[in-house]
């Protein structure tokens, strides 16, 4: 059996930056995205009697991202013995490609793994809820919980792996604007900085504590249809990450020189009267979120920073074919 999938990367406005189970993947808190309509990965799997084999982007995969992808499929192999399928003993040759620039702060882990569950769960043939095909995707990446979903997904932290999942939230239409300053990879993954963060930076409990709050206040501004608060607590919040990530011993810096003269840039559209807000992911890359009609105006504005992307709200994770 095979499947394709495709999956969107999705940009956090409350962001998840600290886990609770290392093993399970449960964050300390939850978390709030919109899923983008570029950017995608598209991941065959096609089972084979042979061992896993992964091929990312044209090429044979590293040691690295082999064992993460085969420990994945793991779960998958464990889902369908529980199930009598006897597609528990097969390996799976899994192809996978990115349209956008991988581990550059555009969420590739979090589109791969959301494509990988939706097609290794198909060729397994293992039937999952959409509320099980997010809780399989957050155990290969955290924020692949929440591709799965369309638009705007809240991840719930939960407390165990079963209450910890992604779903669908409703908010006002809004475009993101990104500016890709470097699109190289970064020096301290996502995963090894959130770890870091927890264990060496002294503000981490406050962060954690003021991330429950400001997410029911973005779920609140969401069901309020207000994009102006939606976007003062996105920028907020995405400057407590960077404090609390900044506050590590040794110390971590994700932003660039650019990318803080793009946060000024920012500050002075809103005191012109065009109402933008900026964020940041684990990288020195910056997401505009305004309005759809704002858009164009934005992105002329910090076009002389790095390469421009503007994204609407975007499908969730979903097979494109099945053989
Ligand atoms: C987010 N990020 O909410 C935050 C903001 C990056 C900065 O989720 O260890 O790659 O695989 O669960 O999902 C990146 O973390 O980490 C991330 P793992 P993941 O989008």
């Amino acid at each position: 059996m095979a499947a394709v999938a495709r999956a969107h990367p999705n940009i956090a406005l409350v962001k998840y930056w600290g886990k609770a189970d290392d093993e399970l993947i449960i964050p300390a808190a939850g978390s709030m995205s919109m899923t983008l309509d570029k950017f995608a990965t598209t991941t065959s799997v096609a089972l084979t009697s042979g061992s896993d084999t992964f091929e990312l982007n044209g090429t044979t995969a590293d040691a690295k991202a082999t064992a993460r992808t085969t420990a994945f499929l793991d779960l998958v192999r464990d889902l369908a013995a529980q199930a009598g399928l006897d597609t528990a003993q097969a390996g799976a040759q899994v192809v996978s490609s990115n349209e956008g620039p991988t581990a550059a702060g555009m969420a590739s882990s979090a589109s791969g793994f959301a494509a990988l569950a939706t097609a290794a769960a198909t060729a397994f043939g293992v039937e999952l809820s959409s509320r099980q095909l997010s809780r399989l995707a957050r155990r290969g990446s955290g924020s692949a919980s929440r591709s799965l979903i369309d638009r705007f997904a809240v991840w719930h932290a939960g407390t165990s792996d079963a209450t910890s999942y992604a779903e669908p939230i409703s908010a006002p239409d809004m475009a993101m604007v990104s500016v890709t300053v470097n699109a190289t990879a970064k020096k301290v993954s996502s995963r090894d900085g959130m770890t870091a963060t927890r264990d060496t930076s002294p503000y981490y409990q406050a962060w954690i504590d003021t991330t429950v709050t400001t997410l029911n206040e973005m779920l609140a501004a969401c069901a309020a249809e207000d994009f102006t608060r939606i976007g003062q607590l996105t920028e907020t919040h995405a400057h407590r990450m960077h404090a609390v990530i900044n506050a590590s011993h040794p110390p971590i810096r994700y932003l660039a020189p650019e990318s803080w003269q793009i946060f000024e840039e920012v500050t002075a559209m809103r005191q012109m009267g065009l109402e933008a807000y900026a964020t940041a992911d684990a990288g020195p890359n910056v997401v505009i979120i305004c309005r759809p009609d704002d858009a164009a105006a934005v992105a002329a504005r910090v076009g002389a920073y790095g390469q421009i992307n503007t994204f609407s709200p975007g499908p969730g994770a979903h097979l494109v074919d099945v053989a």
